[in-house]
């Protein structure tokens, strides 16, 4: 058995999404590589160890920087702002650091060109946190599609949609809402929502040639945390584009955060020419699935409710017929990610994967300030 001592930076929704990772993959996935909760890193000294002991980490550090000096220290997971992914992959790159990347993986193409430089010279472990992937459900689609049981695709369609900035009394920036505030984020839903759409489309339908799209930010001034005052917004509160994918199909993708009564609904559905696959996130476990081929008196859209063993992840689970949820979905690409530390195989998607969601979200940016095509 070889330890793999992590260091977490940052610890909000997805420092504790990512660390309920690191404790329940043992537990399920047997590997010969066990993650150890050795730091978690924040300004705030006091909120670091207060998190460290409700989640059980060894220590603190306040400074990322003393963190990458530590020589008990062989992976470390970024979870802060985006407009710090950058300078810390590097950094832990240089440092020798295995690194697990939240998402988007950067800023824009640029820094992200950057950042698969840095972690290839340096020739260390890399992952970005495309979490839907890992839901069983989404998994058993890309082996539908791989075995070829939908044949040609013609159509690809994504939405992911929530609600919770309608009010113009959100603020913008701080610790909460750094969402919307472009210098942390880089940008709206594009980069927030779509990226987790677009990561999805490119893994089960290849490569996007071109891009239109539309966005719109309807709350124009929102006041910001951290100084107080009324600042223009310049993130895209919605964004709307279709596409081409180089197989040949067609893509509609839509996010917003103004779509009142949806908090988190992520759903895909693709179109072959011998079947169909419908996945929604708020029904996780399910995939909705059309055969033409199937008797006619019978055809007709089936929902498998993936929990049987000899679905995705599902033999570590329970029995079948018992689902899981959202946090499994972290649950498994923590154990992937241990699988190839073991193997040394590659653990996908890496920052060379993530590249291309990148190019992705920054030709749909620019399609919609030009409003015209924009090539990927
Ligand atoms: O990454 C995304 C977040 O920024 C998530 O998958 C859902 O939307 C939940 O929070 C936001």
């Amino acid at each position: 058995m070889k330890n793999l001592n992590i260091g977490m930076i940052g610890y909000g929704f997805m420092g504790k999404a990512h660390t309920n990772g690191y404790a329940q993959a043992p537990h399920f996935f047997p590997c010969e590589v066990k993650p150890v909760l050795k730091a978690v890193c924040a300004r705030n000294a006091e909120k670091a160890q207060a998190f460290a002991d409700t989640w059980g980490y060894e220590s603190i550090e306040t400074d990322w920087r003393e963190l990458l000096k530590r020589d008990d220290i062989d992976a470390v997971d970024i979870c802060v702002p985006n407009n710090l992914h950058k300078e810390i992959s590097i950094a832990a790159a240089e440092a020798g650091k295995m690194i697990l990347c939240e998402k988007p993986l950067a800023m824009n193409q640029a820094e992200g060109e950057e950042m698969c430089a840095a972690v290839e010279k340096a020739n260390v472990r890399n992952m970005v946190w495309y979490n839907y992937r890992r839901v069983p459900a989404v998994t058993l689609a890309k082996q539908l599609i791989d075995e070829g049981r939908l044949g040609q695709i013609f159509h690809y369609r994504a939405n992911f949609l929530q609600d919770w900035t309608i009010n113009a009394d959100v603020p913008q920036g701080g610790a909460a809402t750094w969402r919307l505030d472009a210098e942390a984020a880089g940008s709206g839903v594009t980069g927030d929502l779509l990226a987790h759409c677009i990561d999805t489309a490119l893994w089960l339908n290849g490569s996007i040639q071109d891009v239109s799209a539309v966005t719109e930010t309807f709350v124009k001034e929102r006041v910001h945390a951290e100084t107080g005052k009324k600042t223009p917004v310049k993130i895209d509160d919605a964004c709307t584009f279709h596409c081409h994918f180089k197989n040949g199909s067609l893509g509609l993708f839509e996010s917003t955060r103004y779509a009142r009564g949806h908090k988190a609904l992520y759903t895909l559905e693709i179109n072959g020419e011998h079947a169909s696959i419908r996945w929604d996130l708020h029904d996780c476990h399910r995939l909705e699935y059309f055969d033409h081929a199937d008797d006619s008196i019978v055809r007709g859209w089936r929902s498998i409710h993936v929990s049987d063993g000899d679905q995705p992840y599902m033999g570590n689970w329970w029995v079948p017929g018992l689902q899981i949820g959202y946090e499994h979905s972290f649950i498994h690409q923590v154990a992937d990610f241990l699988k190839s530390v073991e193997t040394g195989e590659d653990c996908h998607p890496n920052f060379r994967d993530a590249l291309e969601t990148q190019k992705v979200c920054d030709a749909v940016l620019d399609s919609a300030a030009q409003r015209c095509w924009k090539d990927v």
